[in-house]
């Protein structure tokens, strides 16, 4: 995957015209966004084809798709025949919820990207125990792409070391939870940014110094 400005906009907005609003602005200087939640119980999944109609843009979806393997083939399936180019999923429901996703996708021509770690306070407790096992048994399954967090160098450290250097990670807690672009793309191949783009005065304006502070 070739995320342009290794900058993934978090599309986190729940107005339809904010969210053209924005990516006018921005579609410039990216080529790659996520959606989510948000926007899409917001607005309906039909956002999806929406955007991909007026915008030169990849869209993942941040689904984190967490349920047994029959529920996420149709999660998976769906959200991909909306125009999704890939999709969220958690690890830490085990090896046939994520089977069931990677072969959902992969019929659709589509890849799935792996959640290992996250990036708040609260994983500590539940998901940073397992979340390095996770990401081995993501290597063990064949899955290339990955989310790890920017706000914990040493994890998204970890994790790359075990996901390899050839395998994709995309990594969220730059800007207001914490974590900063620079040193995140040491380990990660672009950074996701939500709130200090879409929440500045000039999302435009804003992501060209975020870039300027990356070359
Ligand atoms: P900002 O904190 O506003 O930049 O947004 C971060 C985006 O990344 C939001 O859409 C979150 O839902 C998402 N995210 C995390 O913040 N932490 C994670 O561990 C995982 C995700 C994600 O899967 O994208």
């Amino acid at each position: 995957m070739i995320v342009k400005n290794k900058i993934i906009l978090a599309l986190d907005v729940e107005e339809e015209k904010k969210a053209f609003s924005i990516l006018e602005n921005t579609t410039k200087y990216l080529d790659t966004i996520k959606i989510g939640y948000p926007i899409t119980l917001a607005l309906g999944p039909q956002i999806i084809t929406t955007i991909k109609e007026n915008f030169d843009v990849k869209i993942i979806a941040d689904f984190k798709v967490a349920d047994i393997d029959a529920t996420n083939e149709k999660i998976v399936r769906n959200t991909i025949n909306y125009g999704a180019d890939s999709i969220i999923v958690h690890g830490f429901t085990g090896e046939d919820s994520v089977i069931a996703c990677k072969n959902a996708a992969e019929k659709l021509g589509k890849e799935i990207f792996l959640l290992t770690e996250m990036s708040h306070p609260g994983a500590e407790r539940f998901l940073k125990p397992v979340s390095l096992e996770i990401a081995q048994m993501g290597v063990e399954l064949g899955i290339r792409n990955y989310v790890a967090p920017a706000t914990k160098l040493d994890r998204l450290e970890k994790i790359r070391k075990i996901v390899g250097k050839d395998s994709f990670i995309i990594s969220p807690g730059v800007g207001v939870q914490g974590g900063e672009a620079k040193e995140t793309l040491q380990y990660a191949d672009a950074a996701i940014i939500g709130r200090s783009i879409y929440n500045s005065d000039s999302p435009q304006e804003t992501l060209k110094n975020i870039i300027q502070t990356i070359i």
